[in-house]
Formats: C-alpha cells, sequence, structure tokens
C-alpha cells in the first residue's frame, strides 16, 4: 500500500513520482524514467552539463541556430511572404536558444507572440522575464503544463501561421514509438503549412559519444546520481549515493546512449514512503535514461510518418547535430 503521508518527512507523496518509481525498480532489468531527474538539483545540473567541454550538444545547435535563424523563420512562414509567424516551444526551460529564433523573428515582422511551454512554472517566468527585457517586440505568453500528456495551443489567428519549437534533442529522451505518438501530438495541434523545428542530435565516434555522457569534471556522474537523493527525499528512500557507479554506455545496435547506476556491491534499499525494499546484486543497473542518435534522414524520415513533409534541415560543418523544418501536410 502506498500511503498518502510520508512518515518521516510529513510532505505528500507524489503518486506520479510513487507509481513509476515502484513500477521501475520491481521490473527486471530495474529502471527509473529520466523525468526524475529534474527536480530543482537536477535542473541546475543539466544547466551546467550543457556548458561541459565535453557535452557538444547544445554548443553545436547554438551554433547552427546562430547562422541559420532568419532562414529557419523565413522559410516556416512560406510559401506567403506576409504570413505572420506565431512561435510555441516545448520543453522551453531557460529558453536560452530559442532568443536566437526570436530576434529573428523580431527582425522580419517588428513584433512576435511567444507561448513557451514547460512543467516548471519558475523556468518560464525567469525566461519570460529575460526575454522581455532583452528583446522588445516579443509577447511571452508562458504556459505551465506537462506537454508529454498532450496539450492544446490557442487557434492561431487570421493571417498566422505556427511555428512550434522542439528543441535540445530533448525527443531523443523518448523510446521511438513515444517519440512518434508525441510528433502525431504536436500534428494535432497544427493547421496545414504550420511548421515544426526539431533538434536532433546525429550518431557520431563514440568516444566523443561517451566523453559527452561521462564528463571528467563528474557533473554528468552528479546529474544521474542526483534520481537517489531525489529519492531519499521524496520517498524516504535509503540510497547511498557512493555505493552506485554512474555508467554511460553507446548501445550502437538501438542507436543511443545509455546511462546506468551500477550497484557497487550486494546490498538492500528500503523505500519508506512506498513500505518497499529492493535487493540489488553487486553488478547490477539501474537504466536511467536513453538519449537517441539519429542517422542522416532519420529524423526526416520520423517526421513523414507523423504527418509532416521535410522543408529544410541544418548542420554543424562536422555533421554532429542537425536542425530540421517540417510543414504539417
Ligand atoms: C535533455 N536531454 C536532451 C539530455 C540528453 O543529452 O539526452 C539529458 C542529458 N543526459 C545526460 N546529459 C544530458
Amino acid at each position: 500500500m502506498v500511503p498518502a503521508v510520508s512518515t518521516s518527512t510529513e510532505t505528500q507523496v507524489d503518486e506520479h513520482v510513487a507509481l513509476a518509481v515502484r513500477a521501475g525498480l520491481l521490473a527486471a532489468p530495474k529502471r527509473l524514467p529520466p523525468w526524475l531527474f529534474y527536480d530543482a538539483a537536477g535542473s541546475r545540473l543539466f544547466e551546467s552539463i550543457t556548458g561541459l567541454p565535453e557535452y557538444y550538444l547544445t554548443r553545436t545547435e547554438r551554433s547552427i541556430l546562430a547562422r541559420h535563424a532568419e532562414e529557419m523563420v523565413e522559410r516556416a512562414a512560406q510559401p506567403s511572404r506576409n504570413a505572420r509567424l506565431r512561435i510555441a516551444e516545448l520543453g522551453a526551460g531557460s529558453a536560452d536558444k530559442t532568443r536566437l529564433l526570436l530576434k529573428a523573428a523580431v527582425a522580419r515582422q517588428s513584433e512576435v507572440v511567444y507561448e513557451p511551454v514547460d512543467v516548471s512554472a519558475t523556468a518560464l517566468l525567469i525566461a519570460q522575464a529575460r526575454i522581455e527585457r532583452e528583446i522588445p517586440g516579443v509577447q511571452v505568453r508562458p504556459l505551465a503544463m506537462d506537454y508529454t500528456n498532450g496539450f492544446a495551443l490557442d487557434p492561431a489567428g487570421a493571417g498566422e501561421r505556427r511555428l512550434v519549437l522542439y528543441i535540445g534533442s530533448s525527443i531523443g529522451n523518448f523510446e521511438p514509438d513515444e517519440a512518434a505518438r508525441l510528433l502525431r501530438k504536436v500534428r494535432a495541434q497544427l493547421a496545414p503549412g504550420d511548421g515544426l523545428l526539431l533538434g536532433v542530435d546525429l550518431v557520431k565516434d563514440e568516444q566523443t559519444l561517451l566523453a559527452a555522457y561521462d564528463d571528467a569534471a563528474g557533473v554528468t556522474a552528479a546529474f544521474n546520481k542526483n534520481i537517489l537523493t531525489r529519492l531519499n527525499r521524496d520517498l524516504a528512500a535509503d540510497f547511498d549515493t557512493a555505493a552506485f557507479a554512474h555508467r554511460a554506455a553507446w548501445n550502437r545496435a538501438r542507436s543511443r546512449m545509455e546511462m546506468h547506476l551500477v550497484s557497487r556491491a550486494p546490498q538492500r534499499i528500503r523505500l519508506g514512503a512506498l513500505d518497499l525494499e529492493v535487493e540489488f546484486k553487486a553488478g547490477e543497473s539501474i537504466h536511467t535514461e536513453n538519449s537517441y542518435k539519429y542517422a542522416p534522414g532519420g529524423a526526416e524520415a520520423m517526421l513523414e510518418s507523423a504527418g509532416f513533409t521535410a522543408a529544410g534541415s541544418w548542420t554543424d560543418a562536422r555533421g554532429w547535430f542537425s536542425v530540421c523544418l517540417a510543414k504539417a501536410e
């Protein structure tokens, strides 16, 4: 039975967290869903990851946007030169890279409505204040919600064309069937001719991938282990984070980077709020994340099967990352 109140902290247990953790730790092999990473501490650690020398993703995508934002925005509005773009963003977070696209949209049409969607109301408030201060002409209309459970945008007005941004390689954290389902949900919010701009990480040499998910400073290890600290706090668990090792692995057959937490010794963990005890063998892992890497053309094929037509794609000189524009059919 899941008690409504944890006895140790007297705080309410989040049922969504409780159900996911119970199912994941009772599964064979053990797993935890990656959305558990993003409590306040985990979100801060992720922000640090994006600036690490080994974590090429954020820097590379930013360089692509910096170079091609004007063309992306113009192409999203085509074929009508007079259409005004209205920009929504899924999982906007700090909306740092988005500012490049918003600046290009303001240069094109003087004013733009920007609808960032994110589960964190705090991240949205911070992003709104920064964007309104730095880019006059952007009207920010934040939507605090978990877009993975579906979302509803106001219909675009007459003469407006919607562009949805889903950048940052977040699509890669979904299983292929979940990613396809999410893209179909996005398609359902769009009218024919509206656009989706998708950022995806591409397959590359294994050494580069491994370093990106197991950096020398240990920030990614801390990010991975923070999930255990979260369970200690939220579910009155007694994980010793030092008793687990961070492991990053390239799964070539499935074209994904994996992150695991590997038990260093046999141990038994108690999760008080779930009234659950879980046994670990030495070397047994909890699989915490997949990060899919696409072959060239792979993202376009996924977009086409979700009801979009490819309308452009941009990459960097090394071909490490791709930003694809697709139009709703
Ligand atoms: C948020 N997401 C795109 C990141 C990724 O690369 O899959 C999360 C992350 N995991 C480890 N480092 C960063």
